[in-house]
């Protein structure tokens, strides 16, 4: 029996589908000598995913009233293009080592170790020439602010940063005040930098853009606490991975240690703090709060 879409499913997947529209126009044409960089690049972006990071950024755009698409749309590929980056680099022999990601061969797997490293590599350049193009709709100031932004959440301040620590504390146990750390800059920093950016480019207040900034960072612990709860009780074919990962890799988690009853009152929690932090936006917040909300009770 077919399970009929209720009203969040369907524009969730419309949703999907448009960023995915919006990522296919800015991918390289699979041609000339450095072609096999340009497949390996395709192949990880367009192995699937759920798209929030984009899909994530133009909600918070819109909720804001934010309306040209000139402006987000350069975002919404780059954000997607460093979050790809991300999992190919993770993927690799010596971080995680993993042979699956989305239901599919690892980037190495397929394209060799080597072409997995210049793929996370390319992918991170072509993420700032994507943003880059955002120039073109004349509005200078907030897309050098974005950009800014961009950079930062990404980079050693953030996601790096946060990946950095997790190597470094694989196989030990790690306190609660470090684990926060790696779980606001390795997850949330990505989400922070769709939240700020969809404020920033739709012209939001400095106050504003400290809300989503904070809001992001609740959602992006919920999140991460959800993945490691996933983990341990999740579904193999859903989640198009290997489940007990974290153990394998002697990873401390918010669910190894605390349980996976007391993680996921944790996930709730955050949530519902991420949630409370956007009351105060005027703007048509239903499609954002129902997002927030499924994030961090999926099963993928
Ligand atoms: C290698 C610099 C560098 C950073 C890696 C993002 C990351 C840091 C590692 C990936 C593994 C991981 C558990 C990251 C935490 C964030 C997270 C849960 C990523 C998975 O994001 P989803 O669920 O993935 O949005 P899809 O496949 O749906 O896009």
């Amino acid at each position: 029996m077919v399970k009929k879409m209720n009203d969040f499913e369907q524009s969730m997947a419309e949703r999907v589908q448009r960023a995915e529209q919006i990522l296919d126009r800015y991918l390289p044409a699979e041609e000339g000598y450095q072609k096999t960089i340009f497949e390996a690049v395709n192949y990880s972006v367009r192995a699937g995913g759920k798209r929030l990071r984009p899909i994530l950024m133009q909600a918070v755009y819109e909720m804001c009233g934010g309306t040209d698409s000139q402006v987000i749309e350069p975002f919404m590929a780059a954000l997607e293009m460093i979050h790809t980056y991300s999992l190919v680099h993770d993927d690799l022999p010596a971080m995680d080592n993993d042979d699956y990601r989305r239901g599919k061969l690892t980037t190495h797997k397929k394209f060799g170790e080597d072409m997995g490293i210049l793929a996370g590599d390319a992918l991170l350049n072509y993420a700032y020439e994507t943003a880059f193009k955002a120039f073109d709709s004349g509005s200078t100031d907030r897309v050098a602010e974005a950009l800014r932004v961009l950079g930062w959440k990404a980079g050693m301040y953030g996601m790096v940063g946060g990946q950095v620590v997790d190597v470094e504390e694989n196989g030990k146990f790690v306190d609660e005040a470090t684990l926060l750390f790696v779980y606001e800059t390795k997850t949330s920093a990505l989400l922070e930098a769709a939240f700020m950016i969809g404020g920033i480019l739709a012209g939001a207040s400095q106050e504003q853009i400290h809300r989503l900034e904070l809001s992001a960072k609740k959602l992006g612990i919920a999140f991460q606490i959800q993945d490691d709860i996933l983990d341990v009780v999740g579904d193999e074919e859903k989640l198009g991975k290997p489940v007990h990962s974290d153990e394998r890799n002697e990873k401390s988690t918010f669910a190894a240690i605390h349980g996976i009853q007391k993680s996921s009152e944790k996930v709730k929690e955050y949530t519902e703090e991420a949630l409370e932090i956007l009351t105060p936006f005027p703007g048509d917040k239903a499609f954002l709060e129902e997002c927030m909300g499924w994030l961090t009770k999926r099963d993928n």
